[in-house]
């Protein structure tokens, strides 16, 4: 067994006497490579595959397989472990090479720095830099060019893989060289480099890869139907998409596909137009429970890499609207009413992508929705539901509005003044009380809203934002219209007024008590009807 600071997963400490180190060295890599450098470049990492994993026969010839790196100023402990990582849990027969695509990085420790020390690894670890900084996403096409195994595996420049990772990820595209696997991502702690399992899957960690019509990245939970489609949970799975920076793939099928979309900037949609060629156009994409790999997200503070200054302003939006433009056929409405002013950006020419979704025969998205990914609407409706109040929520008692200004997860709602601003409401005055049934500030109509929601614990705290989860749970609030209280369900308290310090609490629920009652500034009442109806209106008046 080793002994160390990180091994296996254990939490690095460090003294409060490196703060200020600590922040500086966040601000330039994103991560605390204090910490990081502590631990050793070969550490274990912390082994999160269920029991059933560990007892599987994996196929004893595969193929080979290039695992490519993209890196961009990355710090070093974080990129070496990495490729130390990759070296240390590979059978040395499957591992045909790693390919480190260096996209135009200029801190010292990446340049012959990083060539001497590739050496030792007897040629088996490849070096290569781009001319100019290409972005992320033609960096990894060009690290498809410059490989030549079989089956490419791309991971992110700071990812562990657990062990026995690499089998089961390419077993399946032995079985269909279009299928596409992705890995189990953990989540390494960016600060103490521990392992946890992301938040949001099934009782066994999993989930599905999806999208809002704002063409964000969610995770949704395993259908009963994929469920259905296998014998034992760590078989591989379908998912409508992929998160984007770890998966294999057959180095001929994504060739076929065209690579990447060139005329993608940096970073940024990649991952969905990746997933729906893969399926559209023949393939499938698997989710892998018994491949794990680790990944270190970037911690607040981060400052980040500027784009280099050819790439267009709003390249990001510019991105999505070349994808969904590709890939959405009419649904591409859908986003449009969500982000009208992406409408107007300009998207260069789509002829290179339209012309391989047309010789590949790709299907519809009409049928990728019904087939392969039936169950997000379910989620994110295409057409959100009517809401069932909105405008202002102005208190009785205080004769305060709640002001929707949001001071980041976890600050506490505030109470201001109801007045109108240039003979507009003001925005941050306006809520929503959604079809999740969650409340939320801003936007004009319900899917602008922000996606911060009234978040409470228990009886007796102070209401605060949080990061909606689409959940119910601790985000559900119940208009009762008749008496003009807001109920908190899990809590079975009503939203209060104090007005000394302008915030709200949950409070046990007295109707006599002013400052518990709240007047919105519409209602649909027959919306609010379906809403209570689950609610025991007698229950509620026990409390009052
Ligand atoms: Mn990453």
């Amino acid at each position: 067994r080793r002994a160390g600071a990180g091994e296996y997963g254990e939490a690095v400490q460090l003294d409060s006497s490196l703060d200020s180190q600590v922040k500086s060295v966040i601000g330039e890599f994103g991560f605390n490579t204090v910490a990081s450098d502590r631990i050793s470049l070969d550490r274990a990492p912390k082994d999160l595959r269920h029991e059933e994993c560990k007892h599987i026969d994996y196929p004893s010839h595969l193929p080979s397989v290039s695992v490519i790196i993209v890196f961009h100023n990355e710090a070093w402990s974080p990129l070496m472990r990495t490729v130390h990582n990759v070296i240390n849990n590979t059978p040395r027969q499957y591992l045909h090479e790693i390919v480190m695509i260096d996209d135009g990085s200029h801190k010292d420790h990446l340049g012959s720095k990083l060539d001497e020390y590739v050496t030792k690894f007897n040629g088996i670890v490849k070096v290569y830099r781009n001319d100019r900084r290409e972005g992320l996403i033609r960096a990894r096409s060009i690290g498809a060019k410059k490989s030549s195994g079989e089956i490419l595996v791309y991971l992110d420049a700071h990812c562990e893989a657990e062990p026995n990772w690499l089998p089961p990820l390419i077993t399946p595209i032995l079985n269909d060289h279009r299928a596409c696997t992705v890995p189990l991502i953990d989540v390494i702690d960016g600060n103490k480099y521990t392992f946890t399992e992301q938040a949001g899957g099934d009782e066994n960690g999993l989930a599905r890869g999806a999208w809002d019509w704002s063409f964000q990245w969610k995770r949704i939970p395993i259908t009963k139907k994929e469920k259905a489609r296998r014998n034992r949970m760590s078989e591989p799975y379908r998912s409508p998409a992929m998160a984007g920076g770890l998966f294999a793939i057959d180095r001929n099928f994504f060739f076929e596909l065209g690579l990447y979309d060139d005329g993608l900037e940096i970073w940024g949609g990649e991952n969905f137009e990746l997933s729906y060629k893969v399926w559209m156009c023949g393939g499938q994409l698997l989710f892998v429970p018994c491949s794990r790999v680790g990944h270190v997200y970037r911690l607040p503070g981060w400052r980040g890499n500027p784009p280099p200054a050819y790439v267009p302003k709003d390249a990001v939006f510019r991105n999505y609207k070349r994808v969904i433009e590709t890939w959405w056929d009419d649904y591409s409405k859908y986003f449009y009413t969500r982000r009208p002013e992406v409408k107007s950006i300009d998207t260069g020419d789509l002829s290179v992508p339209l012309s391989y979704k047309k010789k590949l025969q790709c299907r519809s998205f009409d049928w990728f929705m019904k087939e392969i990914a039936y169950d997000i609407p379910k989620h994110y409706p295409m057409v959100e539901p009517p809401s069932g109040a909105s405008g202002h929520i102005s208190n009785i008692g205080t004769k305060l509005c709640l002001d929707g200004k949001f001071g980041g997860s976890g600050s506490p709602l505030t109470l201001s003044n109801c007045e109108q601003h240039g003979g507009e409401l003001s925005t941050t005055k306006n809520w929503w009380l959604t079809w999740l049934e969650d409340i939320r500030p801003g936007g004009n109509t319900p899917d602008t809203a922000r996606k911060v929601c009234l978040d409470c614990v228990s009886r007796d705290s102070v209401v605060s934002f949080w990061e909606c989860h689409h959940m119910r749970g601790n985000q559900l609030w119940k208009y009762i219209f008749d008496n003009k209280q807001l109920y908190h369900s899990v809590s079975r308290s009503c939203l209060e007024a104090s007005p000394g310090e302008g915030k709200v609490y949950a409070r046990e629920c007295n109707h006599n008590n002013l400052n518990q009652l709240w007047v919105w500034g519409n209602l649909n009442i027959t919306r609010l009807a379906e809403f209570n109806s689950d609610l025991h209106q007698a229950a509620i008046a026990l409390e009052v």
